[in-house]
Parts: structure tokens; C-alpha cells; sequence
């Protein structure tokens, strides 16, 4: 898939080892802490694949499927899938490479679509740095293809960034020499394989702040197919710079100011105001960005506020501003564990259901935003502005200048109070009928060209064209 057809999916991004088993069982055992495996499969996806179809997400986003270092280290074992050691034989943890090719076909037959997580920064190893038999790599089975050996002590210094190693000295993440073509024509061919042999349709690409920007372009195109890149950095002219080397980033730019202003009442609105113009400006497209709140690396949003209304005003965000909606795995199910390994809980545990509220939040919300594409043909790439703001909310449209989707999102809370808003500067002139589609309640736009918002425990609302509601939303048909 292209770039451009990637703009209007949805992400559910799961832990193959942490989402479904091929047994079925929602008992098995998973305790965090031990970093070891739990028992996901590629065939347990499967089984679950109408759990991810039912919140109306499009594709799922799998960790890395590479053979990986087997050990028991007291990092713990490779479970996530970033230490890698054999390129060309898949994680027999997971399951076979026929496995894999079922996943594949079965996300297809439904006309869903699937994103590879990999890695060409590094390999894994047992053990310290000064100490790695490159032997049991394959390829890269010698020294050579290796940066010499240091691990990264500085952030601020890009080489160092670049060039030293990531890990530490129980497990070791031997750094490839990118710079060597032959390590390029390696890794180029190399995707080139794996997009071909299990019809990947997307990449999430690992450590793309790791390798030189000069890397990506050659990756990308190899590739052939829409990829987003891990750039760890919430600086946004440091990390929208990468989008002049690849197609997409994560919108780590967009992560921080989007947590501070909905994880108290108290959080700043106008930063995240801000930032909106900030990423829509320095970033090349800010609607190819991959927008998130949770992942596996960061604390989940219900460890920070317990409140479900500021859950489901940052899940109102990421698929109502530009760029695409990830949701991570455990979301649905308000899961709230800390930093890694605490936040890579089994989604079995919850017993997938699919009646929890965040579930059905996001449901609804997978529906707005279809509804939203289908009405407008500019929606997803018109670029979202944000036009109101006070101390706990903001007022975003995106869309064609006619018929924008208003989205008025709130920090308050649940306990937060009854009130009308009375919103103007939408662009709607007086006498439009829109619909609000969390309540579906009708609001006609005032005399004064003022839209009646009606905020009730800090919940989002958003609203479009009465004319324009459809996929099942508010009673419509079809
Ligand atoms: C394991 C254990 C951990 C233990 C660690 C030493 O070993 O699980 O508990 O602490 C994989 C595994 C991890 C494993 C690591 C290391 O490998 O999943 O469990 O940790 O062996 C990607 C993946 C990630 C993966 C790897 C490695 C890379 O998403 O799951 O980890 O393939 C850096 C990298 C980034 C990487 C991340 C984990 O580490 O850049 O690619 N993620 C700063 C730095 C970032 C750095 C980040 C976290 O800290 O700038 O580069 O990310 O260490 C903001 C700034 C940011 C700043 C943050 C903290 O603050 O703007 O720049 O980020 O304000
Ligand atoms: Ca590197």
C-alpha cells in the first residue's frame, strides 16, 4: 500500500507474544516482570482477528518477526522481538513462516492490512559488547559489518546516536555499519524479500534516529510500501526532519503535549493549541504521521489519570487530527501498566471483551472518522486547525472549507460540569444543521454563527453535516 492509501486506515499495534494464543486461552499465565514469553502466536491473531475488525480498526501493526537471540538473559528473553540475530528465518516462538502467511491472508481476505515492525539498526546479542561472537548472526556473521563497539552516552551528539550501541552490557545490540553499501544492499534486498514474501503492506521502522538519514530513502524504496518510522524525540524540528528520508514518522512531537494536556484538568491546553501548527508546519506531511498515546516503550495513559472522559478525549484526538489513529494493544481495555516491561500486559487476560467502554469508545470513533472520509474527499488531507481554546478546551476543524468536522475536545474530567459552549469561528454560517455524533443530538448553527456545544463530564464532542451522518451512526443507514 502507498502512503496515500495508508492515510485513511486505522492502527491497532499489538505484542505478537503478548495478544492472542493459538490455544485460545484467556487464563494462560503472564507476569510482566519476568520479560520472558507469554505463548502469542501469528495464529492466535488470527483467532482474534474479528476483536480488531469489531472497533473498526483497517490494519494491524505486528513487533518484528526475525529469529531472535534465545536465550534467558537478565534483560530477560527476546519476547518483543528487537534482538535479532537471523534475518531469514522466522521467530519459531511465534510460529511458522506458513504462519505468518496466513496472517497475512487472513487480514486480506477481510480487507485489512498488515505493518511489519523492523529493525536494520542492529542485531541482538547475549552478552557485553567487547564480547559478541558475530559467528551466529545471519547474515553480518563477522565483525566487519559492525560499528566498533561503544555504547551511546550522549544523546545530544548525533554521531554518537548514530554510530555507538544501543543495549547494555547483558544484552548487547551490535550496531551495523550502515555506511558500507554492502550492509545497504544487504538490508535493501533483504525488505525487498520480506514485502514480497508475506505481502506486508506497511513497515513500522525500528531506531530510524540510530542509522544515518541518508539510509532511509534506498530502505523506503526497496520496501515499496508506506513506512513509518520510530524517531524517539519530541522535538518536532528534530523529528520532521526524518520525513524528508521516509515516508511517515510517529508523532512523538505531537505524544508529549497531548499527554500533559489531558492527563489533569490542570494541563495545558495551549501548548498542545500550539503544537498543532508547530508539526503541521515543520513536518512535510503532517497527515502521513502516526499518531499515538500509548506504546511499549512508554507508560500507558491510564497509568497517569484513571479517568476514563481524559482517556477518551486523546483517543478523540488521534483519529480526528491529521495523520493516522495507532491504537496500542490494551487501550480498549484501559490497561494501565507503567514503563517496559510493565506496560506489555496480555491482552488475553481481559478476556477480549468486546463490551468494555474504551472498546466501544473506539468503535464509535473508528465510525466517525469513515464517516467523515466518505462524506468529504479532502478530509484526510486537508490539515486540521485548531480555533478555539480555554484553560480545559480546544476546538479543532479539519475538512474542506465548507463542510469541516468540528472536534471540541475536553481536559476536565468526569466530574467535569454541564455547560453549553457557545463555539464560534467553525466556519458554519447560521441556519447549517450539523449533527453531534457522540449524543447525536442536532444543533443548528445560531444567528450569531455560534455553534451550541453541549459539554457534559469532560467528553468529547464532534460534529458534521446532518446531511452528511451515515455508517450506522446516530440511526443512519448504509
Ligand atoms: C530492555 C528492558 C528494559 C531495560 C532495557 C535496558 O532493556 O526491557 O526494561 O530498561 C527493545 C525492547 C526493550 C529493551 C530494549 C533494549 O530493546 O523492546 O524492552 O529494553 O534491549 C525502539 C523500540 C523498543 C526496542 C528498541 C530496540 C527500539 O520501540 O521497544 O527496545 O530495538 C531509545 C531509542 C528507541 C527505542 C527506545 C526503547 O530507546 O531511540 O529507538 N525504541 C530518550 C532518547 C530516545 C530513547 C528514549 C528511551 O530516551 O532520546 O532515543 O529511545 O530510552 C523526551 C525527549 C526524548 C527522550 C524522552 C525520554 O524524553 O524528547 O528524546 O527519549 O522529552
Ligand atoms: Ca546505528
Amino acid at each position: 500500500l502507498t502512503p496515500a492509501q495508508w492515510r485513511s486506515q486505522s492502527i491497532y499495534f499489538l505484542l505478537t507474544d503478548r495478544f492472542g494464543r493459538t490455544d485460545n486461552s484467556v487464563t494462560a499465565n503472564c507476569n510482566v516482570q519476568d520479560r520472558n514469553y507469554c505463548g502469542g502466536t501469528w495464529q492466535g491473531i488470527i483467532n482474534h482477528l474479528d476483536y480488531i475488525q469489531g472497533m473498526g480498526f483497517t490494519a494491524i501493526w505486528i513487533t518484528p518477526v526475525t529469529k531472535q537471540l534465545s536465550q534467558n538473559t537478565g534483560d530477560g528473553t527476546s519476547y518483543h522481538g528487537y534482538w535479532q540475530q537471523d534475518l531469514y528465518n522466522v521467530n519459531p516462538n511465534h510460529g511458522t513462516s506458513d504462519d505468518l502467511k496466513a496472517l497475512s491472508k487472513a487480514l486480506h481476505d477481510r480487507g485489512m492490512y498488515l505493518m511489519v515492525d523492523v529493525v536494520a539498526n542492529h542485531m541482538g546479542y547475549a552478552g557485553a559488547g567487547n564480547n559478541v561472537d558475530y559467528s551466529v548472526f545471519n547474515p553480518f556473521s563477522s565483525s566487519s559489518y559492525f560499528h566498533p563497539y561503544c555504547l551511546i552516552s550522549n544523546y545530544n551528539d548525533q554521531s554518537n546516536v548514530e554510530n555507538c550501541w544501543l543495549g547494555d552490557t547483558t544484552v548487547s545490540l551490535p550496531d551495523l555499519d550502515t555506511t558500507q553499501s554492502s550492509v545497504q544492499s544487504l538490508w535493501n534486498s533483504w525488505i525487498s524479500n520480506l514485502v514480497s514474501t508475506y505481502s506486508i503492506d506497511g513497515l513500522r521502522v525500528d531506531t530510524v534516529k540510530h542509522v544515518q538519514k541518508s539510509f532511509w530513502p534506498g530502505f523506503n524504496s526497496a520496501a515499496g510500501v508506506y513506512s513509518v518510522g520510530e524517531v524517539f524525540d519530541g522535538d518536532p524540528a528534530y523529528t520532521c526532519d526524518y520525513q524528508h528520508y521516509i515516508d511517515g514518522v510517529l508523532n512523538y512531537p505531537m505524544y508529549y503535549p497531548l499527554l500533559r494536556a489531558f492527563q489533569s484538568s490542570s494541563g495545558s491546553i495551549s501548548d498542545l493549541y500550539n503544537m498543532i501548527g508547530t508539526v503541521a508546519y515543520d513536518c512535510a506531511d503532517s497527515t502521513l504521521l502516526g499518531n499515538f498515546i500509548e506504546n511499549h516503550d512508554n507508560p500507558r495513559f491510564p497509568s497517569y489519570t484513571g479517568d476514563y472522559s481524559q482517556a477518551k478525549n486523546v483517543l478523540a484526538f488521534l483519529f480526528l487530527s491529521d495523520g493516522i489513529p495507532i491504537v496500542y494493544s490494551g487501550q480498549e481495555q484501559h490497561y494501565s501498566g507503567g514503563n517496559d516491561p510493565a506496560n506489555r500486559e496480555a491482552i488475553w487476560l481481559s478476556g477480549y471483551s468486546t463490551t468494555s467502554e474504551l472498546y466501544q469508545y473506539i468503535a464509535t470513533t473508528n465510525k466517525i472518522r469513515k464517516a467523515a472520509v466518505a462524506a468529504d474527499s479532502s478530509y484526510i488531507t486537508n490539515k486540521n486547525v485548531p480555533f478555539y481554546q480555554d484553560s480545559h478546551t480546544i476546538a479543532m476543524k479539519k475538512g474542506s472549507g465548507g463542510s469541516p468536522v468540528i472536534t471540541v475536545l475536553s481536559n476536565a474530567g468526569s466530574s467535569g460540569s454541564s455547560y453549553t459552549l457557545y463555539l464560534g469561528g467553525s466556519g458554519y454560517s447560521s441556519g447549517t444543521k450539523l449533527m453531534e455524533l457522540y449524543t447525536c443530538t442536532s444543533v443548528t448553527v445560531d444567528s450569531s454563527g455560534q455553534i451550541a456545544v453541549p459539554m457534559a463530564s469532560g467528553l468529547p464532542r464532534v460534529f458534521i453535516l446532518a446531511s452528511s451522518v451515515s455508517n450506522g451512526l446516530c440511526g443512519s443507514t448504509g
